[in-house]
């Protein structure tokens, strides 16, 4: 699949990079095999490409060790994949620090404003490694800070909750939504009987449930979500004072969803579409960057915050509560060389912190601060992994951790133990250490049951969304139960889960999947006084860059005029949009315009919206199904759409919102770049359920 890049460079924006620490530092690793006459891997010269052969038509000789070498480094060429967020894509960049918060903390990155070399990694967690990337999930956010005080890991999603909060039921949550274990399927999600009735058991996973089932579960692309350590972690400056807080990564592009039928098919027309998104917009010079916020608590040694648990990862501190304040900036600006290098073999852990940082006592981050690290020890086979080149720090690693699968240094000297008197390792002094925080512990030994109320925050959630959201969250709960072959799960799930959130949004799903429908009056009728819309960021009403949004433009009689070619493009790239001519053939049309795709080729799926060049269009023509059914799909997605000229939207019968017919290429694109500019589309083409006929 290539990547839709457009026609126009952005080499103004591909500026060459200066060499950072961490390229400097990977450079020693890069091997450039191309044009190089082959070896084998003892490094003679010998033909891998045809066997050694008894004659012309005879047996493979066992003395072709070469060739039986080449095969058995094929057999292991995988590693084992992540048990979750196994499907990724990542990229470099660079972390600025906005100011200089020592008043907070110790750690170096954020400290101002020397910048420091990151790699971050998108995921999402249920697909396997070949999967697709737009199917409805929690994605991994997952950031490697190689600052010059050692390497710090941001490890989060895209959503400020958790399903669970005790790290003992991560096991059991994670083969809850992974394909069921008699049959293996679904692979790709989570709509089955098992994850529901599990669901069922753990009332607080509803609030995170509620975000992934509405649009923000279906995210466009990587570079327009959060990231969200989800947990409460702790600074502490060079005082010791502690400072309870919570990270976000917020996009300076804002927040765009796809809508469900259209992620669907996205997974079939191109199951890398995110990882293409970033790879090509990074390569046109289109960097995304986000800021990085955080929520600050006193540390009272309560973790409580307006009567939210500070422990808890499944309850959220909305930010009209608590407003963020911005401490840094990242920028992503650089393309791995190597998919399995660097993508597959980065081990990130939220136990990767830097002095100045440390944790509380959430029993979810307490597991994960062992878990991560077993994991990378498992996948690498090794617990050498930290020293591939995308692990490794861009500062020494000194101490006597040895030897090992795959060690590749040579320590020199006759010591590998501290303390010793011959002059070994020098142990760091206690007093030298990642501060800790100054605290005294003592409980009852027990195993307690965290308990918050887990229907309050996703009633506000489900209050936070207009009519459209609400109704696309109704619809993918429709989805997601409607695949549950037990029905005894669904209806509990309805009137367990859904109704104790609201009355209303149970019946409509009850509805939808022909469960029983909780009476009317049961459950929650409590409409919210405040809403915090933060909850919900893909509001419709705020104006967001087009930057890397692709538009098609078609033309109805397989050329289009090169004047309203150039309107059109130049207008988009002056927004860093991007495009793509799609036509019956690729190639150079009559007029020059060349057709990047084919109807053969693409479709409506990959694009944000249509524009048609009709000029010249006749109602006698008959166009081709194909084109009439990428508008229809369009136009069925929300998508703006544009006609230079007219009749062909009128004769596909298609009218309401969103829709710019004129004769003036200008002013088409124009009005489809202002419509693009508002992440909500126009669901309003879409039927909503009848409430009053459902809820009463
Ligand atoms: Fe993870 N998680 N997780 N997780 N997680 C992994 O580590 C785990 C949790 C998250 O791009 C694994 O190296 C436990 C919360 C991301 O490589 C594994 C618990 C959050 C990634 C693991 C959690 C996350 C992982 C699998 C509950 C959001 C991908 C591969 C106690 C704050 C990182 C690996 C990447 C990956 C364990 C819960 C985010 C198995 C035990 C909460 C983004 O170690």
């Amino acid at each position: 699949m290539k990547p839709q890049i457009s026609l126009l460079s952005f080499a103004m924006a591909v500026l060459a990079q200066a060499t950072s620490p961490k390229q400097a530092q990977e450079a020693s690793a890069l091997v450039d095999t191309m044009g190089q006459t082959e070896t084998a891997d003892n490094g003679v010269l010998d033909n891998t490409t045809t066997s050694l052969r008894a004659g012309k038509r005879g047996y493979v000789l066992l003395e072709d060790t070469t060739v039986r070498k080449k095969l058995l480094h094929f057999d292991r060429e995988r590693a084992p994949e992540r048990v979750v967020h196994a499907l990724g894509h990542a990229a470099y960049g660079t972390f600025t620090p906005t100011g200089d918060w020592s008043n907070l903390t110790s750690a170096c990155w954020l400290q101002g404003n020397t910048p420091s070399d990151v790699f971050t990694r998108f995921s999402v967690v249920v697909a396997g490694v070949g999967g697709a990337d737009t199917g409805r999930d929690t994605h991994g956010f997952a950031t490697k800070i190689y600052s010059k005080c050692g390497n710090h890991d941001l490890v989060g999603n895209h959503v400020p909750s958790f399903f669970i909060n005790d790290g003992a039921l991560f096991p059991d949550l994670v083969h809850a939504v992974k394909a069921e274990p008699n049959t293996g399927f679904p692979t790709g999600g989570s709509a089955h009987t098992n994850a529901y009735d599990f669901f069922t058991q753990r009332p607080e996973h509803t609030e995170q449930l509620m975000a992934v089932l509405s649009d923000m579960g279906i995210p466009r692309d990587t570079r327009h979500i959060s990231g969200n350590g989800v947990h409460t972690y702790r600074f502490i400056n060079a005082q010791g004072k502690s400072t309870l807080f919570k990270w976000y990564w917020l996009p300076k592009l804002g927040h765009r969803a796809l809508v469900y039928d259209e992620a669907t098919k996205l997974a079939g027309k191109n199951n890398n579409f995110q990882r293409i998104d970033l790879f090509t917009t990074i390569e046109a010079g289109l960097y995304p960057e986000w800021e990085f916020s955080v929520q600050l608590f006193p540390d009272d040694g309560e973790y409580m915050y307006n009567g939210i648990d500070l422990l808890d990862a499944t309850q959220i501190v909305p930010f009209e509560m608590n407003a963020p304040v911005t401490l840094g900036e990242v920028v992503l600006n650089r393309n791995p060389s190597n998919y399995f290098a660097e993508t597959e073999s980065v081990s990130f852990a939220p136990s990767n912190v830097v002095d100045g940082v440390s944790f509380v006592p959430d029993p979810l981050i307490q597991w994960r601060l062992m878990s991560y690290d077993d994991t990378s020890t498992h996948r690498h086979n090794s617990p050498n992994g930290y020293l591939l080149p995308v692990n490794a720090p861009i500062g020494p690693v000194n101490n006597n951790y040895r030897d090992g699968y795959m060690q590749p240094k040579i320590f020199e000297g006759e010591s590998a133990s501290s303390p010793d008197g011959i002059g070994g390792v020098l142990a760091a002094s206690p007093q030298a250490a990642l501060a800790v925080v100054n605290e005294t512990i003592s409980g009852q030994v027990g195993r307690f049951q965290p308990f918050n109320d887990p229907f309050t925050q996703a009633r506000g959630f489900w209050f936070s969304m207009d009519q459209f959201a609400q109704q696309h969250t109704v619809d993918a709960y429709r989805f997601e139960l409607g695949h549950v072959s037990n029905p005894n799960v669904t209806a509990k799930y309805i009137s367990t889960i859904l109704n104790p959130v609201n009355n209303c949004l149970a019946r409509r799903v009850a509805f939808g999947v022909g469960a029983p429908m909780p009476a009317i009056g049961t459950g929650s009728s409590v409409v919210p006084n405040v809403t915090f819309p933060s909850l919900y960021p893909l509001s419709t009403n705020v104006s967001l860059p087009v930057t890397g949004l692709v538009v098609a433009i078609l033309t109805t009689s397989d050329d289009i005029p090169m004047a309203t070619y150039k309107t059109l493009t130049s207008a988009l790239s002056s927004q860093t949009a991007l495009f793509e001519v799609v036509a019956s053939h690729q190639g150079v049309l009559a007029s020059g315009v060349p057709a990047n795709e084919s109807y053969v080729t693409t479709s409506s799926v990959l694009f944000d919206a249509v524009i048609i060049v009709s000029q010249g269009f006749s109602m006698n023509i008959s166009m081709p199904m194909v084109e009439q059914e990428f508008v229809r799909e369009a136009f069925g997605h929300g998508k703006p759409i544009g006609e230079v000229g007219s009749g062909f939207l009128s004769s596909l019968q298609l009218t309401g919102p969103g829709l710019f017919i004129n004769s003036n290429a200008g002013s088409v694109v124009n009005s489809v770049i202002g419509a693009m500019e508002m992440p909500g589309r126009f669901p309003q083409r879409n039927p909503l359920d009848d409430v009053k006929a459902i809820c009463g």
